[in-house]
């Protein structure tokens, strides 16, 4: 099969070029989200082989039963953004504490924030798995990130990204001049550009949420999701339902095709289950850059001012006109 298109680092420089003085270190830094990708993919597809199905017996700083997966996720990307050279400071879902990175070198650029791996229920049934990541600058790349370098709203990312583990493995990234995906050639073990400038539609026709949460929802939630149901073909409806129980596969989904993912609130958790640093703020950076839109059901994420480091937001993500309509609903003006 011909070389068909342009690698990541090829992709990289040529964009990344025109950057006066350049985006080498980021551009190093992708390619090391990457690297993980390609570290993980090779353990996923073999995973039923390995004995690291299953859990370990833990819970993690979320309260969750820790999957073996999870754990061997989280060391791999400790480890490669550790020998990367670029980090100064890890935050995982994985882990309660920061990893504060110590360099030789002074000028250290990115902090990373990642959910390792995304959708565990997934992990011992062959199904969809995602990566999560979102990059910001220190306040100064001369001394160690503080709090206030963590804590950092989502308009602050300088870049984010995905890797979604599905029949191939894709690393979707914006660096802020739009979104483009890249498929894995395993034979190649490199990343090819396969979905230049990704645009979601404006409105799709699909829903992604976990309907088992129904009698948990507002009454402006249920009501919404009524509406989905209710037949109009000018609108479009009834939409169909397709939840993965992977928020990357999902909102990978919506990007191509359009439609809406909802993780809101409930009556009794109103901050929802997703967490605003590693989840909701980089697929939202991901899904604006790509003509999207990301709330809380009554704010953008982007623009919420973080106060802890695994806080939890409410999440409804995808197409312009489903997002906005979503939030007409939930601002009880439907
Ligand atoms: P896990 O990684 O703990 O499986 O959670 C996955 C997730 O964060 C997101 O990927 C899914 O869309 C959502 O949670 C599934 O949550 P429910 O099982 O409560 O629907």
């Amino acid at each position: 099969m011909a070389l068909h298109s342009e690698t990541l680092e090829q992709f990289l420089s040529r964009t990344h070029e025109a950057v006066p003085g350049g985006l080498a270190a980021l551009s190093f830094l992708l390619t090391h989200v990457g690297l993980v990708g390609k570290l993980l993919s090779r353990d996923l597809r073999v995973a039923g082989l390995l004995n690291v199905l299953g859990t370990t017996g833990e819970t993690n700083v979320q309260g969750e039963t820790v999957k073996k997966l999870d754990e061997i996720a989280n060391e791999t990307c400790v480890r490669v953004f550790q020998q990367s050279g670029v980090v100064c400071a890890l935050v995982s879902e994985e882990m309660e504490k920061p990893v504060i990175i110590s360099n030789e070198r002074q000028q250290v650029p990115y902090i990373v924030l990642f959910d390792p791996l995304d959708g565990s229920s997934n992990t011992d049934v062959n199904m969809p798995l995602g990566s999560i990541f979102s990059i910001v600058a220190p306040s100064r790349a001369d001394l160690p990130p503080n709090e206030r370098d963590l804590l950092r709203k989502g308009t602050d990312q300088v870049a984010a990204g995905y890797l979604l583990f599905g029949p191939s493995t894709m690393l979707v990234i914006t660096a802020g001049k739009g979104v483009h995906g890249f498929t894995l050639d395993p034979g190649l073990g490199e990343y090819l550009l396969s979905h230049e400038d990704m645009k979601i539609p404006a409105r799709g026709k699909m829903y992604a949420v976990n309907e088992g949460n129904y009698q948990k929802w507002t009454g402006e939630m249920r009501r919404y999701f009524d509406h989905l149901k209710v037949e109009d073909k000018a609108t479009g409806r009834p939409y169909s339902g397709r939840y993965s129980g992977c928020l990357v596969a999902d909102v990978h989904r919506m990007l191509l095709n359009g439609g809406i993912y909802l993780y809101p609130g409930e009556v009794k958790k109103p901050e929802g289950k997703l967490r605003l640093l590693y989840e909701a703020n980089p697929l939202a950076l991901i899904v604006e850059q790509a003509g999207g839109l990301a709330s809380t059901g009554t704010k953008r994420v982007l623009d919420v001012e973080p106060q802890k480091l695994h806080q939890r937001v409410p999440l409804i993500i995808g197409s312009r006109d489903d997002v906005r309509e979503a939030e007409h609903f939930l601002h009880g003006q439907a």
